[in-house]
């Protein structure tokens, strides 16, 4: 006891005699520490969340999708951003046709350095992955709601502590990413709203340093790994997002795992807009698909919702963005 003690206790003076100072100057040099954030609140977040929810599922051309809409572009201008829309007509895989919103909310839109914050607001049509009521729409709690959840609460803590903010912040709440072919063959039948948006970019010749693209943030017990589309075409941006996870103790959500590649908005943003886009978004690994077992079911309701994931997302974005 006494002797382990002493060890102990000599060891803990080598380290601040030799390695202290030494150590502290080369940390400092190649890493920076995190600037101070705002503080991203997981129970407004949630309350967004359940706010979508209570509209009911947001299927393009119902009546629940309009008053989504409005109630997104309207909490987007009292944020005081700069908000656009973009009205279109989308074609469904199965030549449906269907009334599209792209929103589109600008903060400090004089700054030439700009960061892309997008998500999905649109939810799947049917339950195409359950086994009951598979034709009846899903409420996308998580699948839709969650990451546009997570843009307000980054929105509104923008609004906040708009002096701090040293870069533009666009965000792109994203319609008909969710209507795809359910047999899948056909990765272009999804995500109209951001090929859309690539083709018809709200301001001309518009860019952004990077993009993050936020989807089933929500899920209690989420992992997000290293999507392959993130990696192929973003791989600083992914290992920038992996870092301050784990830096602000969010490890367990941000695994240093790489999983395969996804078709998500993200990859419409970095092949035809040419943005580095990342996709946040969760991986069941060595599930027998890519996402949760919500995932397209009448699961993705408000149950499988948990702030405490909603919050390692939020914050690990906000901070990240505040340190460009
Ligand atoms: C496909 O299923 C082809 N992509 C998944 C994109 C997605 C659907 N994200 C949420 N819902
Ligand atoms: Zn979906």
């Amino acid at each position: 006891m006494r002797s382990s003690y002493f060890w102990s206790l000599s060891l803990l003076m080598l380290v601040y005699a030799c390695g202290g100072s030494k150590e502290k100057a080369s940390e400092n040099k190649s890493v920076p520490p995190l600037r101070i954030a705002p503080v991203f609140d997981a129970d407004s977040a949630y309350a967004y969340t359940q706010k979508q929810v209570d509209f009911g599922p947001r299927v393009p051309g119902s009546s629940a999708h309009y008053a989504c809409g409005n109630y997104l572009s309207g909490f987007l201008r009292n944020c005081g951003a700069a908000v656009q829309e973009q009205n279109f007509k989308a074609v469904r895989w199965d030549r449906v046709e269907m009334p599209a919103r792209n929103i589109i909310a600008s903060f400090k839109p004089e700054l030439k350095k700009r960061i892309l914050l997008m998500a999905h607001w649109d939810t799947r049509y049917l339950a195409d992955q359950d086994t009951l009521r598979k034709s009846e729409p899903i409420d996308g709690a998580n699948d839709g709601a969650s990451g546009v959840a997570v843009l307000l609460e980054i929105a509104r803590q923008i609004s906040l502590n708009a002096d701090s903010l040293q870069v533009g912040v666009d965000l792109l709440l994203l319609d008909v990413e969710d209507q795809g072919n359910p047999s899948e063959s056909d990765a272009d039948s999804w995500c109209l709203g951001s090929q859309y948006w690539s083709k018809n970019k709200h301001q001309a010749n518009y860019s952004a340093f990077f993009g993050v693209l936020l989807d089933m943030v929500g899920a209690r017990n989420a992992r997000f790994a290293r999507e392959g589309i993130s990696r192929k075409f973003a791989p600083n941006v992914v290992d920038k997002i992996w870092s301050t996870a784990s830096r602000l103790g969010y490890q367990q959500y941000f695994i240093p795992l790489d999983a395969p590649e996804i078709v998500d908005d993200h990859y419409f943003i970095n092949t035809i807009s040419q943005i580095p886009t990342i996709d946040i978004i969760e991986y069941s690994h060595g599930g027998p698909v890519y996402f949760g077992a919500y995932w397209h079911t009448h699961q993705d309701n408000m149950a499988i919702i948990d702030p405490a994931t909603l919050k390692a997302v939020g914050q690990t974005v906000l901070t990240s963005v505040y340190n460009e």
